[in-house]
């Protein structure tokens, strides 16, 4: 789907670009919809125009044959003319204002016809002046509003959700290393340490050959500037969204970059402090006692001549890591190889698109033992919630499907809202008949504390897990009220568990909660949230999150086999 977005934006803007520069065509609008279009088409424009050719594009809505011939050149060339042409013609500094939701291309060009204003900095100044808000049709409330779109730019221009880049930063690892001259290669930075969001990422690799890797780097199709080219460095904006740094190292201190380049930087400077206390010195070369180099090719051996056992990137936000390393104590960390299936997706019964034989099929495919098909209950209206009637006609199928596969793969599940109340959107004979239960909060006031809510579902026998226990969306939403002490208090003297919450705009529990949850003796379940086969894949963000927790094996449920899972669920009851 790649492409769909890619071109969806180079038609937003070529519109944006020709009503800057002045044009009042009626392309305008017809690139704006081929845009729109694009960015909600379901398949793949790829393969459809694989599958049904010219003629096929031109049957798209709004696609006539002018905007056909333009989406056969971008998928032969990655690019079309009529962009390349209309795009030269305006400055990089009015593109990248034209990027930011909220500011229309007639302010810009207003901007910039009466106040010279090039880019993002020369707009900022002209609100600070209060020059923009006295051109004529500004006014202060425009303002106020443009003032808005760009804080909101910046936010979400800044921090980019891991799972959201991560396909990315995988396919162009792979691009790179595909390359004869690259020998070694790995993405270090928060990348690495999978922290929930990341800023830039931070690729080293080892080359006989600099200038080819380099070159290859910066001649990536996906490149939309190059920021810095050097003879070991260089630094390009892909896809108009991150920033990636480029650094070819020597193969002798390459342990040590990726050391000190995966950081954190809080990390770097204690194991530096301590280095210094045991009379050497660390740097992104290798660690020196005097002036001899003793160790540097190897990462493991940085920390291993300090007399630290490895530290997994996951750990390494100095949050004690350095310290039970010292002692031998560290945890032995969760592995996506561990777990045993996936504990929340939902099925085309709610809002989801799978069929269940599509998810047994995912499955056997992803070597699960088992999937908890969890859909919305039925005062979820905006997700299609089950009646009961319905939930029944699901469970009838699931049980068909695994007597068909001859293995219980597919758990009778429910993600049931935990109503205003409290109580639980399904009567209790119901919630019986059920492998797994999960109690949401999805509806809540801004005021509101949900935290009476969510103890009150813990109380019912038949919840398991509390999902997605914050609510809160990456870059999106904050958390509802919520006092998740007195939640993980109440969920381990019950016996309950909480969930992490994988999907990449939640991650919730986070690291920080996870490891809080654990402290205090409640585990984890993880679950996926997935609505698509395509997002099944997020169980690796889940671990991410269970591992920045310090989470062992142990601490997540569903590590267990299929049948002490059943066992411990119904256990519980
Ligand atoms: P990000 O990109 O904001 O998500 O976070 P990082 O951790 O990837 O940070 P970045 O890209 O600025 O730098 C990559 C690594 O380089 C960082 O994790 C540690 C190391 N590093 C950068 N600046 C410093 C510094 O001033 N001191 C130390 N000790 N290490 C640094
Ligand atoms: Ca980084
Ligand atoms: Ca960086
Ligand atoms: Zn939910």
């Amino acid at each position: 789907m790649e492409h769909n977005k890619k071109l969806s934006k180079m038609f937003d803007t070529l519109s944006d670009a020709l009503e800057f520069l002045g044009e009042n065509t009626f392309k305008i609008q017809a690139y704006r919809k081929v845009a729109r279009f694009l960015e909600n088409f379901p398949e793949d424009i790829e393969e459809y125009y694989k599958e049904h050719g010219h003629k096929g594009l031109k049957a798209l809505p709004g696609v006539g044959e002018k905007i056909a011939l333009k989406i056969e050149e971008y998928l032969k060339r990655g690019t079309f003319k009529k962009y390349e042409e209309v795009v030269s013609q305006v400055p990089m500094g009015i593109l990248e204002l034209l990027d930011i939701p909220g500011i229309g291309p007639k302010t810009i060009k207003l901007a910039h016809d009466a106040l010279g204003v090039n880019n993002l900095s020369d707009l900022k100044r002209v609100i600070q002046d209060g020059s923009l808000e006295k051109l004529k049709g500004m006014g202060p409330k425009k303002v106020e509003n443009i003032k808005k779109s760009i804080d909101m730019y910046y936010k979400m221009k800044g921090r980019i959700p891991l799972g959201e880049i991560f396909p990315f930063v995988e396919k162009l690892k792979e691009y790179l290393a595909a390359s004869e001259y690259v020998e070694k290669i790995e993405v270090c930075g928060s990348y690495r340490r999978r922290k929930e969001t990341v800023g830039d990422i931070d690729i080293l690799c080892v080359s006989k050959n600099k200038d080819a890797v380099i070159k290859r780097f910066v001649n990536h199709p996906d490149v939309s500037r190059i920021l810095a080219q050097g003879e070991t460095k260089a630094s390009c904006i892909f896809n108009e969204r991150v920033q990636v740094d480029l650094r070819v190292v020597p193969e002798s201190s390459f342990g040590a970059a990726l050391q000190y380049f995966t950081g954190s930087k809080q990390h770097n400077i204690h194991l530096r402090t301590l280095a210094k206390q045991a009379g050497y010195k660390i740097s992104e070369y290798g660690v020196y006692k005097h002036s001899e180099k003793v160790a540097g090719e190897r990462e493991e051996d940085i920390y291993g001549i300090l007399g630290l056992d490895f530290i997994p990137p996951e750990l390494r936000e100095d949050r004690g890591e350095i310290e039970k390393a010292k002692e031998h104590a560290l945890p032995h960390l969760i592995e996506r190889s561990d777990i045993k299936g996936d504990l929340h997706v939902h099925s085309r019964y709610s809002d989801g698109t799978m069929t269940l034989r599509e998810l047994i099929e995912k499955a056997i495919k992803m070597h699960y033992e088992y999937i908890a098909v969890c859909d919305h209950s039925q005062s979820a209206r905006y997700a299609h919630g089950l009646s009961i009637e319905d939930l029944r006609k699901k469970n009838r199928e699931i049980e068909k499907l695994n007597e068909e596969y001859g293995a219980q793969i597919l758990l009778k599940g429910a993600e049931v809202d935990i109503l205003q109340d409290g109580s639980l959107d399904y009567p209790d004979d119901v919630l019986k008949e059920l492998d797994f239960v999960i109690g949401s909060v999805h509806i809540w006031s801004k005021k509101e504390d949900v935290t009476p809510r969510i103890l009150k579902a813990l109380e019912n026998p038949y919840v398991h897990t509390i999902g997605h226990p914050t609510g809160r969306l990456i870059n999106k939403r904050g958390p509802y009220k919520v006092d998740l002490e007195k939640v993980i208090e109440h969920a381990e003297k019950l016996g309950k568990f909480l969930e992490i919450n994988a999907y990449y705009e939640r991650l919730d529990l986070n690291d920080i909660w996870s490891k809080r949850a654990k402290e205090m003796g409640v585990k984890l379940t993880i679950g996926t949230d997935a609505h698509q086969i395509g997002q099944l894949w997020m169980m690796d963000l889940g671990v991410y999150v269970a591992r920045r927790g310090w989470l062992e094996k142990g601490d997540v449920l569903n590590t267990l086999p299929l049948n002490e899972l059943l066992k411990t669920l119904k256990h519980r009851r």
